[in-house]
């Protein structure tokens, strides 16, 4: 029986895919290379360093030091934190404020599980913080998805068993974490390319409570 839901954030409660595709293309720009939308689906759910290093590969860049590196991260951060705090609860995708509201006034824990660090500002710049009794994010996990510890965290903190927990990802490598993890998982997205979860729908406005004991 499902007693917690955990929510990855970018691509499943907000779409702040744009921006960090607006800031890495800036980044690449100004190094002398661009790279396409299609290649910036590969960055999603993808810590701010691996994709960092993914890019530079896409440049044939190979000489930067890892002080070199971390500047240019910064410098994209610093672009992104700007264009994310003139975001609004607008925003927020479709259902998704309605869906995770949903959970609580059904009994069922909430949590964030993101990859992001700048998942603070995000929340709460979509006044958001307060439907979530966890928020486990980038800054609190020394290994990232495809590993599950964001999500193990996330239910040791809720203090549900990870089998009682469900997961909502966008990206294949978040779906992976949750299955290592022994949680059940619902795609958000297309179900060509998450085929490993155990349903998949195209947003959280198409998800209802029923649907939970599908699974
Ligand atoms: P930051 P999620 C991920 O968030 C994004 O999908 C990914 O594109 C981004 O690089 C990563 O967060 C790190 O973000 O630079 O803000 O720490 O999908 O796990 O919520
Ligand atoms: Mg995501």
């Amino acid at each position: 029986k499902i007693e917690a839901c955990i929510f990855d954030l970018d691509g499943v409660i907000v779409d702040t895919a744009v921006y960090h595709y607006e800031a890495w293309k800036r980044l690449a720009n100004q190094m002398g290379f661009d790279f396409t939308e299609h290649q910036n689906e590969q960055l999603k759910g993808v810590s701010r360093m691996a994709s960092l290093e993914l890019i530079l590969g896409w440049g044939n860049i190979t000489n930067k030091t890892e002080a070199e590196k971390q500047e240019l991260a910064t410098l994209k951060n610093n672009w992104y934190t700007e264009m994310i705090g003139r975001m609004t609860p607008a925003e927020i995708l479709p259902g998704a404020r309605q869906f995770v509201q949903a959970c609580r006034d059904a009994g069922l824990k909430t949590a964030i599980g993101s990859a992001s660090k700048n998942t603070p500002i995000i929340l709460n710049k979509l006044e958001l913080t307060h439907l979530f009794d966890a928020i486990i994010d980038g800054n609190c996990v020394s290994t990232p998805k495809p590993d599950p510890e964001v999500f193990l965290k996330g239910a040791q903190q809720l203090g549900v068993s990870p089998s009682a927990c469900v997961v909502f990802e966008d990206a294949i490598a978040g779906i992976e974490a949750a299955i290592s993890g022994d949680m059940k998982t619902v795609g958000i997205g297309s179900p060509k390319m998450l085929t490993r979860a155990d349903m998949v729908v195209s947003g959280l406005d198409k998800m209802s409570l029923n649907m939970l004991e599908e699974l």
